[in-house]
């Protein structure tokens, strides 16, 4: 059977998206959607995880006529392999963005960088205890110090065990120590994957499962919880303020520059050099109105929430901001940036300059950045663009329609200072059934479903139920786009949480930051639970993924089932080849850690679902009748 071709207006709900499709279409420049219909239709049994590629006896499919690879793999192992890397590979991208923090501040507390230093000295310390490094008698530098070694073993073996584990209820941590699955250490657990899943390991589907269940915990509460809690150390801890988003950020008379990746590492510093006094100098002789930075996807996420700095968009406009004609330079760090966005910018006057030495894009400029160049590298980069500036064709520009103002910043120390600095009046508001529960929307675009369309609907339907929507990663740019990210779509949600957003003049749907923050929300959930003296299981909570496309959105989806949080997904991860794998995930889950996935690309029907998940939730604690 033969699709029916896509229109336009099958591909985004965006009116910006669509005017820069065109253009794309009009200037001969290839996007996502071109690639993916030439990549059409997909090879069916890499679809359900029925290939294997792990050995030279093979490559192997497996199929009904041979039900086995050459070594003897079935179905069951051939998909549960193949999903333990994938997401040790999600697991492994968090940490070692979590790792590069704890490099940063290890190098602050040696007194080797004058880049970066701290900025929340209180939540230095507040994470110092929390982890068990004592502070009394220690200077910052030296508590900063100590407080990175620590983080350092969290990712060997010689603690076996992570720092963070302290903040999880007593109940989850029994249940993970009796079922195996506790993390040890973030490195050792994702090698450890790599190891079983190597030809004639671990040749046990629900054994290589569980394993992937520990692999991601280790991502959760291990490497994304420290990328989080370190990025704010550093960088500051963010606090409500206002934002704008959409491509009518970008400016006609000033020279842009694009942030894009994931770490602040780079983009803070690059913040830095655009506020230079003397380069606000030299911006001026250009002809250039001004620098202006706006960023994209987790990046952007990043210095939206600590610096309100604007949004440009999420996951699939990211070539089309570069489409616009006007982006003076894109700089990446890593992680979500595809590769064509080389080619994009080669369309254009756009220079393209990577800074990570562990992601080099062919074709592109790459200026190095590390704690002890950072700042001048930042300074090196902006010069760049602004003498790029007039290199700009102005016949090409084309910026679509007027930035959407939203609302950012909630961090959850934010969130429990809104509350009055204890979690009571939402635990209360939860009681009174004002607010029924909560859902993480997290997670990317795939160009497979309607751009941001499930993100939209799903949340418009959730807060009409009082439902409470966290947002991270690039379902932020859906929210903000639609209007849900201000105070007054409050109109929008049902009466309860209507009541309780305006008494707090906080939107529905609140921006807890990029893809690693999901921890955040880990955290909140664990605040919650031991409150209320509960498991997380327990909590009428849920996640969505919506639209997710990424190994990392995988890691990030079996971390919250497996810390007790029911998870919706816009589509499946490639294992429907195995029927015990596909059964585990999708319903025996719940039976071994409170909670299992439901894949539903219906944002209407995956509305309901949430919905009577966290009906069933409140029953449960007895809060409704
Ligand atoms: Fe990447 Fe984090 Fe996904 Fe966006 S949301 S496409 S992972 S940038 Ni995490
Ligand atoms: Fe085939 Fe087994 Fe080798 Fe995989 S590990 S390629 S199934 S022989």
């Amino acid at each position: 059977m033969t699709k029916a071709k896509r229109t336009i207006d099958d591909l985004t709900i965006w009116d910006d998206a669509i005017q820069m499709i065109r253009k794309a279409q009009k200037e001969g420049v290839e996007t996502v959607w071109d690639r993916l219909e030439q990549q059409e239709p997909h090879c069916p049994f890499c679809e359900k995880g029925l290939t294997c590629q792990k050995c030279v006896m093979g490559p192997c499919r497996i199929s009904e006529k041979k039900p086995r690879g050459v070594c003897g793999a079935d179905a069951d192992l051939t998909v549960a392999r193949s999903f333990g890397r994938f997401v040790a590979a999600g697991a492994a991208s968090h940490s070692d963005h979590g790792r590069d923090l704890v490099e940063t501040l290890h190098a602050i507390g040696r007194g080797r960088t004058t880049n970066y230093k701290i900025l929340d000295e209180a939540k230095l310390k507040r994470i110092a205890d929390e982890i068990g490094v004592e502070s009394t008698g220690k200077s910052i530098k030296e508590l900063a110090l100590a407080v990175a070694e620590s983080m350092i073993q969290d990712y060997g073996f010689l603690h076996n065990n992570l720092g963070f584990l302290s903040r999880v209820p007593q109940k989850r941590k029994d249940l993970w120590n009796k079922l195996g699955i506790t993390p040890r250490g973030i490195d050792r657990d994702i090698v450890e994957m790599m190891h079983r899943t190597h030809m004639g390991v671990d040749s046990d589907a629900v054994s290589l499962c569980l394993h992937s269940a520990k692999v991601c915990l280790g991502d959760g509460w291990g490497g994304s919880m420290i990328g989080t809690e370190l990025s704010d150390i550093i960088f500051g801890t963010p606090t409500p303020k206002m934002g704008k988003v959409n491509l009518g950020v970008l400016k006609t008379d000033q020279s842009n520059i694009l942030v894009h990746g994931h770490s602040p590492i780079v983009s803070e510093m690059l913040l830095n050099a655009v506020n230079d006094p003397e380069i606000k100098k030299e911006v001026q002789a250009t002809g250039a109105r001004g620098i202006n930075m706006a960023g994209l996807c987790c990046t952007g996420n990043e210095v939206l929430m600590r610096k309100g700095i604007p949004m440009a968009g999420n996951h699939l406009m990211t070539e089309l901001a570069i489409i616009t004609g006007a982006v003076e330079l894109i700089l990446v760090d890593y992680q979500c940036i595809m590769p064509s966005l080389v080619q994009v910018s080669d369309c254009y006057h756009t220079k393209f300059v990577s800074t990570s030495d562990k992601a080099l894009f062919t074709g592109a400029e790459h200026v190095e950045f590390n704690y002890t160049n950072a700042g001048s590298q930042a300074l090196k980069v902006v010069r760049m663009a602004i003498e790029n500036f007039g290199r700009r064709d102005q016949t090409k520009v084309e910026i679509p329609q007027e930035p959407v103002e939203l609302m950012t910043g909630f961090s959850n120390e934010a969130i429990l200072s809104a509350l009055g600095g204890t979690p009571d009046p939402l635990i209360e508001a939860l009681k009174a059934g004002q607010v029924r529960g909560a859902v993480g929307i997290v997670g990317c675009n795939n160009p497979k479903l309607k751009h941001d369309y499930v993100h939209t609907i799903l949340a418009r339907e959730l807060i009409k139920k009082d439902i409470l929507i966290l947002v991270t990663g690039c379902a932020t740019s859906a929210m903000g786009k639609a209007g849900l990210m201000m105070p007054a779509a409050a109109n929008q949600a049902g009466e309860g949480l209507k009541a309780v957003c305006q008494s707090l003049g906080i939107p529905p749907v609140l921006h807890v930051g990029s893809c690693v923050d999901n921890a955040r929300i880990l955290h909140l959930c664990a605040v919650l639970a031991n409150t209320m003296g509960v498991d997380i299981a327990d909590l009428p909570v849920a996640a969505s993924a919506p639209e997710w496309y990424s190994e990392k959105a995988a890691a990030i989806g079996l971390y919250a089932v497996a810390s007790g949080i029911y998870t919706h997904l816009g589509l499946p991860p490639n294992i429907t080849g195995s029927e015990t794998v596909t059964n585990l995930a999708l319903g025996g889950l719940e039976d071994v850690v409170g909670a299992c996935f439901a894949v539903e690309p219906d944002p209407f029907k995956a509305a309901e679902l949430i919905d009577a998940r966290i009906r069933t939730k409140r029953t449960a604690l007895g809060l409704d009748a």
